[in-house]
């Protein structure tokens, strides 16, 4: 992140927003915050922990829940949730986007991203909205709390990759097409502390609703997010959008320096697709076609943008799809497009085809209801498709685009579109109905401060964090691969999401698909460790992929290589997460005790070692954390290191 000269867009914004460091390479930085987003399945507890810093109200110009992610009502605890978060949104200033009005990334870009804004989400795709031109951060529910609190976010300054676009997707090609190839060539750690920035001749050629699925699914490169220019396609969707008043044009100098830079040539991409389990294990549709299918998954946060939608209904038009296939879904992503494919008349073909329409909300995605049959092809617009995401544990869910997923509703095998011949031409209607009523916007705080929190059965505040001891013993608890990601620790699906409120509920499922006995080896043990390979935590934001396993009584975790959101998670919570090598992994055994002697004394200096006592010997474990970070540990998380320093009740 050098030259201040021919910067970047995202250098410009954010030296906008830079509250303190240089931005240099390896900088420790923090950053303003413009807007805040959370969910209701990481909202729940993000608020608990607001609620441990003691502010009156938050301290952000914008802050919005969305309820979007456990909408499947099975018993009291999802709808009780829901009333903790409107109170608590009402009590403390956060508006409230009531469900069934859409999925947070889907709604914010449509109504409140804006050019030029910092915003960070609760949710690892928040990226989305820098379809936009705003950078749009996800990151775990304890530091958007604090952000709701008002202090800065904090960043070391990231990579930025230039990823020039030329030429012009070809007929059939989408812009799910751009970021499988991205995902393709650099994998699902290939992105991890980067921030892409989309320019070249080929960014004119896609809409902002064809940008924002690159950047949902940049998330899965572990990126921190990526940017498009505001141009007058920015405009463009700001005036439909009846916000043009948002809009400010924002781009790169000419010349500007990036890290590192990438081109793709649009007009050389073909349809692709990504294999199960990995959004990175990427090969041509032709390469698969022929497959049959159960299942076709259309819509999400991903693809819910117009021609999402009304190209699968075009394909569809005077067909049924096939009875070899078992269900054809849409869970569209937001209030707003469900009524405009309506009055387009899109809603009606689809159905008329078959397709069974969910409610706006992340459904399916999440493993919320129509879960697959096992081992059969599922065909999704999605943008995972980790092992037993969907809710079948030996699921076989493909990604790609809804081009491809509608070709596939129609044949019923895996099909790629160009063999349908000419592609449908897609209209924009004028006009999508602009109805805000959904989100409820919070009193003055006069009024508020009489709003009494409702706190339903569910609602469990998470235990106090405490210091780090001066030595950390226990025994290994369980030993990974490599890209384990957060859905092992807490898993999706409607029965295990329903407890994200209640930590000591949710503990019970941490790593069940993988190993039935870690809960019992782990309580039954005290303390101890997890040993993985690279890339660990990739994959979501959720926090409780760390808040289990510590509730569980793992005080640290040894990985080659660790994913960003879930660093910060483990840091946050004051769990310290270890770099090792191969060879530490190999020898790595179940029930082997591990000591960590001095830990306290070495994190507390500077010597970036840790050293670590196993039943083989000695060894000498690494750590990349910051002065601050290091701090944050030894005091046991941010809110005690927040307490400890005297700086609770939110930024002055
Ligand atoms: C996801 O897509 O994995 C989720 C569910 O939206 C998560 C958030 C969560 O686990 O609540 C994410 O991406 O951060």
């Amino acid at each position: 992140m050098k030259s201040k000269k021919g910067r970047s867009l995202v250098r410009k914004i954010l030296e906008a927003h830079l509250i303190d460091g240089t931005l240099d390479q390896d900088a420790e930085n923090s950053f303003r915050v413009d807007q805040v987003l959370l969910q209701d399945a990481t909202g729940t507890m993000a608020f608990m922990e607001f609620e441990e810093i003691g502010t009156s109200r938050v301290k952000v110009p914008l802050a919005i829940v969305y309820v979007d992610h456990n909408m499947l009502q099975i018993d009291y605890r999802n709808a009780e949730d829901h009333l903790f978060l409107q109170t608590f949104a009402a009590r403390y200033g956060i508006h409230y986007s009531r469900p069934g009005n859409g999925i947070c990334h889907q709604v914010h870009t449509e109504r409140y991203a804006r050019p030029g804004a910092f915003l960070v989400g609760s949710d690892s795709h928040t990226p989305t909205s820098g379809a936009v031109g705003c950078i749009a951060i996800g990151s775990g529910g304890i530091d958007i709390a604090t952000a709701l609190a008002g202090y800065a976010f904090d960043l070391k300054s990231p990579i930025i990759c230039g990823v020039r676009l030329e030429g012009k997707l070809q007929p059939w090609v989408q812009s799910k097409d751009v970021i499988l190839e991205l995902l393709r060539r650099l994998t699902v750690k290939g992105g991890v502390n980067r921030i892409f920035e989309f320019h070249g001749p080929g960014v004119e050629t896609l809409s902002v609703m064809e940008r924002a699925p690159i950047c949902n699914m940049i998330t899965e490169l572990g990126a921190t997010s990526a940017i498009f220019p505001s141009d007058e396609r920015t405009r463009e969707w700001l005036r439909w959008q009846k916000r043009e008043h948002d809009w400010i044009s924002l781009r790169a100098d000419s010349a500007a320096h990036y890290d590192e830079q990438l081109t793709i040539d649009l007009s050389t991409l073909e349809p692709l697709i990504a294999c199960p389990h990995s959004p990175d294990n990427v090969v041509p549709v032709r390469e698969v076609a022929g497959r049959a299918v159960a299942q076709v998954c259309f819509g999400s946060s991903v693809n819910s943008w117009f021609s999402d939608l009304a190209l699968p209904a075009a394909v569809l038009r005077g067909h049924r799809v096939p009875a070899t296939v078992q269900s054809v879904t849409l869970n569209p992503g937001s209030r707003q497009i469900l009524d405009t494919i309506d009055r387009a008349g899109v809603l009606l073909e689809l159905i008329e085809s078959g397709v069974r329409v969910l409610e706006p909300a992340c459904g399916p995605c999440v493993g919320m209801g129509s879960a697959p049959p096992e081992g059969m092809p599922s065909v999704r617009t999605f943008n995972r498709n980790f092992k037993g995401r969907s809710g079948t544990w030996n699921d076989a869910v493909y990604l790609c685009s809804p081009a491809t997923a509608a070709a596939t509703a129609l044949t019923g095998v895996i099909t790629d579109p160009r063999t349908l011949g000419k592609m449908p031409k897609i209209t924009l209607p004028d006009q999508p109905t602009i109805d805000d009523r959904f989100v409820i916007v919070p009193p003055p705080l006069e009024e508020a401060e009489k709003i009494r929190v409702f706190r339903g059965r569910n609602i469990v505040s998470p235990p106090p964090q405490s210091p780090l001891g001066l030595a950390l013993s226990g025994e290994v608890l369980i030993v990974l691969g490599d890209n384990v990601s957060t859905g092992s620790m807490s898993p999706d699906g409607a029965e295990v999401m329903a407890d994200r409120s209640n930590l000591e509920a949710i503990a019970k499922y941490c790593f069940m698909k993988e190993d039935r006995d870690f809960v019992r080896r782990a309580k039954l043990a005290g303390t101890g460790f997890i040993v993985a390979g690279d890339n660990y935590g990739q994959g979501s934001s959720r926090e409780h992929a760390v808040l289990a396993p510590k509730y569980l009584g793992v005080v640290a975790v040894f990985a080659k290589s660790f994913a960003r959101i879930h660093r910060r998670n483990l840091i946050y919570q004051g769990l310290l997460p270890l770099l090792i090598d191969d060879d530490f992994l190999k020898a790595a055994a179940i029930g082997k005790p591990i000591l960590l002697p001095t830990v306290h004394s070495e994190l507390d200096s500077e010597k970036g070692r840790i050293t670590v006592q196993t039943a083989n010997g000695r060894y000498e474990s690494r750590h990349d954390l910051s002065t601050r970070e290091r701090a944050i540990v030894l005091s046991g998380g941010i809110l005690s290191y927040l307490s400890r320093r005297g700086l609770m009740h939110g930024a002055a």
